[in-house]
């Protein structure tokens, strides 16, 4: 342990820190090699990732619709993007400099701009020692994946029973049970679960599909082993409610959550399909109310939550109702404010009215290699808002130890998401 006793040592000790740190991803939409194609990786899908393909709709020859683009082959529809977006368009946006990021980090020549080259360099990779490379660039000892158990394509790679992934940890997504209830009880009662399809309020009919769909996520729990249930909500979410939605959270999701200890993600703030014809990139952002928060974990002091939300405009109420319930964790920038003047604004003030107790940020990578990106833009922020904060504090005559420099990095890049759950 060695006392900082000098700010340019605090600063490179602070900076050293942050880029050494191993992350813990807390949510990404990966999946192991053994999920076959619903594991997503080489420069194509990362110049298809929906953020991109949303891009290119803001500057697309005119003439040219989502529903053309749609069936196209993959690599055409990367070379649109890729003339469009960063050719012609220079590649400023976030999402376009993620890809370029990616490539040099990878030691491929992004400057040559020669897209073949780089296709052949990818075809050469091996899924399985490719994915274990770009843990390694990106310093991650493992990343949770979204494990949805109404999406029929990914159960069937469960029901194989394969051994788990060392660098991939489950994470059981259920959008559906919460927001569209006639859709998960056909799924379960297809499944063998005795489930009506509409629910009645306080009929014994409700009763009984609610004691199954427990019994369904029990068994979903039993079958993947998540570290925690994962929903996410629109803008317009509010609880308590007498909606299907508040009774299955009370009644369904909130016992199993107590039931299986588990942590509840609520990830929230969505205008889903705001542009459907642009699939997962026609999904919108609005501001949503924090008091449905507050009135959640007041309500269920012995539930954990896991938060995030969308709109930048919800961030300090946000930050303060985290000070106020110890069963609330806030995690990540999330997807529309996963940008870096959105990150560098959130991390200080999360660090201004928290302390190092919450999760800096998560990738939401649905293409692996972004993983490299995403984590080195965050890492640079961070080292930045950590060197001021840390320079500050020395200057108010506080002379941090090395030991407790990395304590905190560590606790924001993870750790703090760790001990969460045993707090
Ligand atoms: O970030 C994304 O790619 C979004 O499309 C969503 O996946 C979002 O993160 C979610 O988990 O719903
Ligand atoms: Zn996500």
């Amino acid at each position: 342990m060695t006392v900082l006793n000098d700010p340019a040592t605090l600063d490179s000790t602070v900076r050293k820190a942050v880029a050494d740190a191993t992350i813990t991803d807390i949510h990404t939409h990966l999946f192991p090699p053994s999920h076959g194609n619903l594991l997503l990786w080489n420069v194509d899908e990362m110049l298809t990732y929906h953020y991109l393909v949303a891009e290119l709709f803001t500057m697309a020859p005119s003439g040219l619709t989502p529903a053309d683009f749609r069936k196209m082959p993959k690599c055409r529809q990367a070379d649109l993007v890729w003339e469009h977006v960063l050719l012609r368009r220079g590649a400023l946006s976030e999402a376009a400099r993620g890809v370029v990021t990616t490539l040099n980090k990878l030691g491929l020549d992004i400057g040559g701009r020669d897209l073949a080259g780089i296709r052949k360099w990818f075809a050469q990779q091996k899924t399985e020692s490719y994915l274990v490379k770009v843990f390694e660039l990106a310093g991650l000892d493992y990343a949770v994946m979204t494990n949805d158990p109404f999406q029929p394509a990914e159960v069937e790679h469960w029901r194989a029973g394969r051994p788990p992934h060392e660098l991939l940890k489950p994470a059981l997504r259920i959008d559906t049970l919460v927001s569209n209830w006639p859709a998960a009880a056909g799924m379960m009662t297809a499944a063998g679960y005795e489930t009506a399809a509409m629910l009645e309020a306080d009929s014994f009919d409700e009763a009984r599909s609610f004691k199954e769909a427990r019994r369904f996520l029990a068994d979903w729990a039993k079958k993947i082993k998540p570290v925690y249930l994962a929903v996410s909500l629109p803008s317009d979410f509010a609880y308590p409610t007498d909606q299907p939605r508040g009774r299955v959270l009370n009644n369904v999701i909130i016992p199993a959550a107590r039931e299986l200890h588990l942590p509840i993600a609520m990830m929230i703030g969505t205008r889903r399909r705001a542009n459907p014809a642009l699939g997962d990139g026609g999904d919108a952002v609005g501001v949503a109310d924090v008091s449905a928060v507050q009135n959640i974990c007041a309500e269920n002091p012995d539930i954990k939550f896991l938060v995030t939300m969308l709109s930048r405009v919800n961030q300090h109420e946000l930050c303060v109702c985290a000070r106020k319930f110890g069963n609330l964790h806030l995690f990540g920038c999330w997807w529309f404010c996963n940008t870096p003047s959105i990150i560098e604004e959130m991390t200080k003030m999360r660090l201004e009215l928290l302390g190092a107790n919450f999760t800096a940020n998560h990738s939401d990578a649905r293409v692996l290699d972004l993983l490299i990106s995403k984590w080195s833009h965050t890492r640079d922020i961070v080292a930045d808002v950590l060197a001021d904060k840390y320079r500050l504090l020395f200057q108010a005559g506080w002379h941090p130890t090395d030991d407790e420099v990395r304590r905190s990095v560590r606790n924001l890049l993870g750790g703090a998401y760790e001990e969460f759950p045993a707090k």
